[in-house]
């Protein structure tokens, strides 16, 4: 007896096309995960990133032995919860300050963050600098200088935070900025750095060579040398480009963190009332280097107003007496005039 042979169970060949079709969807889908695990940062990621949104829900655990993508997938950005931060921080003392408990730190550093009614962009701000800052393991205080001209209230929280701690550097730090990357090291620089140079507004382009507005870095020797910043930029613009011409007038050069490091986002914001363009900003520039010898840090004037240690930072309230600030200005650039001539007169005293 001669048992029949069953026909071999060949799918209709419509099916086999389905099945090739889902088959190379899976592998397609596959590989580009793969890729933008590895080679996209964080907040590039699309449609793809299930895996990062599960991760953030704590429900998707990497297999240790696996290689981590470039950017860590921890270092998403930090969203302040709206009850009170005063309890999320333990370790933070009055004033802002904290310091590791596990080792001394190499570096003492003093965050200077320029203020004026921008509640919202603060409370984001503090909340994940001491997140970042803590993990740094580094020494530092935060200080909030507020009433009006950027320049000039960072120079006041330089003064005032050396008068509370012997602070090796400096970070000045506008309030709209957050840092996206772990590697972004708020430490002590070799020479001036410009930290935030890849800002998701320039589409984390540098927008010309010398920038130097929005966070940068500085010991206080080069702080004390370039003599901080110009005091005479009473409105918006050209007080970071006057800074990155003392920088180079006092032999130092700038430097930056690799362009995927150096990411921040910039909270979405109209221009303030009260901060509108200088005019006459591209006039100051032109004698910014001469200028640094004699007007910023070392002809700094204003009054305390309110000090306060609050729970995240320091609180630095002050006055500022602008038609004093400009009509010194006026003196030293005359006296300076008739010393060296006329190359002294790029300043234009009107605002
Ligand atoms: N700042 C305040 N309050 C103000 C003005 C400025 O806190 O009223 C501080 C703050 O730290 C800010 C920094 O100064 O981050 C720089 O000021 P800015 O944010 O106004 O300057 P930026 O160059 O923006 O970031 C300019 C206005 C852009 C308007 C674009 C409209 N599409
Ligand atoms: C320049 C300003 C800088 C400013 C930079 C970026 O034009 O102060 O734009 O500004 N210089 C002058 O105006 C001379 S931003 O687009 O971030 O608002 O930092």
């Amino acid at each position: 007896m001669t048992t029949p042979v069953s026909e071999p169970n060949i799918p209709p060949s419509n099916h086999r096309h389905i099945m090739k079709f889902f088959v190379l969807c899976i592998v397609t889908l596959v590989s580009i995960e793969f890729i933008t695990v590895n080679t996209v940062p964080n907040e590039s990621r699309t449609i793809l990133n299930f895996r990062h949104k599960l991760f953030a829900k704590g429900m998707w655990m990497y297999d240790k032995k696996k290689t981590l993508p470039w950017v860590p997938l921890q270092l998403i950005e930090f969203h302040p919860p709206s009850t009170n931060s005063k309890k999320l921080f333990p370790d933070v003392e009055a004033g802002g300050r904290f310091r590791p408990s596990e080792c001394v730190s190499r570096h003492r550093v003093a965050i200077v963050i320029p203020y004026r009614n921008r509640e919202e962009q603060l409370r984001n701000l503090l909340y994940n600098l001491h997140s970042l800052l803590a993990r740094q393991q580094l020494d530092y205080g935060i200080y909030v200088s507020t009433r009006f001209n950027r320049a000039m209230l960072l120079n006041i929280g330089y003064s005032e935070a050396i008068k509370i701690y012997d602070y090796q550097c400096f970070i000045f730090h506008d309030v709209d900025l957050i840092p996206q990357d772990d590697r972004l090291l708020y430490n002590c620089p070799t020479q001036p750095r410009h930290m935030s140079a890849a800002v998701d507004k320039f589409k984390y382009k540098l927008p010309y060579p010398e920038i130097f507005g929005g966070v940068s870095a500085l010991t206080k020797d080069q702080f004390v040398k370039v003599n901080g910043f110009s005091n005479i930029f009473f409105g918006w613009g050209g007080e970071d480009d006057d800074m990155y011409k003392r920088i180079k007038h006092n032999g130092y050069d700038v430097k930056r963190y690799p362009m995927n490091i150096a990411r921040y986002r910039m909270i979405k914001h109209s221009r303030d009332k009260g901060n509108e363009p200088i005019p006459q900003r591209m006039n100051n520039l032109k004698n910014a280097a001469k200028r640094s010898e004699y007007e910023g840090l070392s002809t700094l004037k204003y009054k305390i107003l309110h000090l306060e240690q609050k729970k995240l930072y320091t609180w630095i309230h002050v006055a500022i007496n602008e038609t004093e600030i400009m009509a010194d200005l006026r003196n030293k650039t005359e006296m300076n005039t008739k010393r060296f001539g006329t190359a002294f007169r790029g300043e234009s005293f009107v605002r």
